[in-house]
């Protein structure tokens, strides 16, 4: 399925990725208000992914609540991508889509392009509270998309933390967070928002997210799902994510370079891989990395 990143803001975007291969519609993160995002230039294509300081820009939740009812009638799972700046906000827009016909939440908690706004994911306490607060508010399943985690121990912590709450998936990697880059000729960072800092995305960050999926699902058992993202544009690319314990995939920089014909390539790509070596279902090479 595509990435809550690009294009999937407008109805129309996210119509163009409900006739393609997605699997779902995911909904671009919302705020309670509509939002611009970060001043251009904000997107830069790099030789092997992208950076960007997106900053937000959204329609509003409301906006994305009307819209559910002709969402669902493209005939696809609908998934919303929420991003408040409290927890407060975030209990709104989760209550609200508890209240819709959505198919699941996802809660970002992994935003780096907010000038002033850390990333929840990296401040634990909060995320406990923040998780307390959202689990009890439907039955709907909810997810949240996490920041790229480096260190063991903070694997280990909110792997313990997602263990109290009736989390049914999280999402790894949102993009790695306050990278920059300069471009010598013109002395300048490529992207204008937080002097040049952003998001870095694509094949960079893949061995990134391969890991994080790895390290959440030996840490969760099976207990929660996990989607796989960063760095997927190939079946291969997928596949990899798959043996890390991936139960699905997302799909971002791939998508805003080569367009909504990516998911069926990449999908019949992964078919074709696992065909030649003899794996008829994804459960057959799910989780199981063999050692070296
Ligand atoms: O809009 C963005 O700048 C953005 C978001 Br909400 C996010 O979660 N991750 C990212 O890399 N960019």
């Amino acid at each position: 399925m595509n990435a809550s990143g690009p294009r999937c803001t407008s109805y129309d975007e996210l119509k163009v990725i409900a006739k393609s291969a997605s699997a779902a519609i995911v909904t671009k993160s919302c705020t309670i208000e509509s939002r611009e995002g970060n001043p251009e230039p904000r997107y830069q294509n790099l030789p092997l992914g992208s950076i960007q300081s997106m900053g937000l820009p959204n329609l509003g939740y409301q906006a994305y609540l009307a819209m559910v009812p002709e969402l669902k009638a493209l005939g696809k799972p609908v998934i919303v991508s929420i991003s408040g700046f409290s927890i407060e906000d975030n209990i709104e827009m989760v209550s609200a889509f508890q209240n819709s016909d959505v198919d699941l939440i996802e809660v970002n908690f992994s935003c780096p392009n907010i000038p002033g706004k850390a990333q929840v994911a990296y401040d634990f306490e909060q995320t406990d509270r923040a998780l307390a607060a959202l689990c009890q508010l439907g039955d709907k399943p909810i997810g949240i998309k996490l920041a790229p985690y480096f260190d063991m121990s903070h694997f280990v912590a909110m792997a313990n933390i997602i263990k109290q709450y009736p989390v049914k998936f999280i999402t790894c990697i949102n993009s790695i967070g306050n990278t920059l880059v300069i471009d010598p000729h013109s002395e300048r960072p490529i992207i204008k928002p937080k002097g040049g800092f952003g998001g870095l995305c694509g094949d960079y960050i893949k061995p990134v997210g391969l890991a994080n999926v790895r390290a959440f699902r030996e840490l969760l058992g099976d207990d929660v799902q996990i989607i796989g993202v960063g760095g997927i544009k190939s079946g291969t690319d997928a596949f990899e994510y798959l043996l890390a314990g991936a139960d699905a995939v997302q799909i971002a920089t791939c998508f805003e370079k080569e367009g909504p014909e990516c998911f069926s390539r990449i999908e019949n790509e992964l078919k074709a891989f696992m065909k030649a070596k003899g794996y008829n279902k994804l459960t057959d090479a799910k989780g199981k990395l063999k050692p070296l």
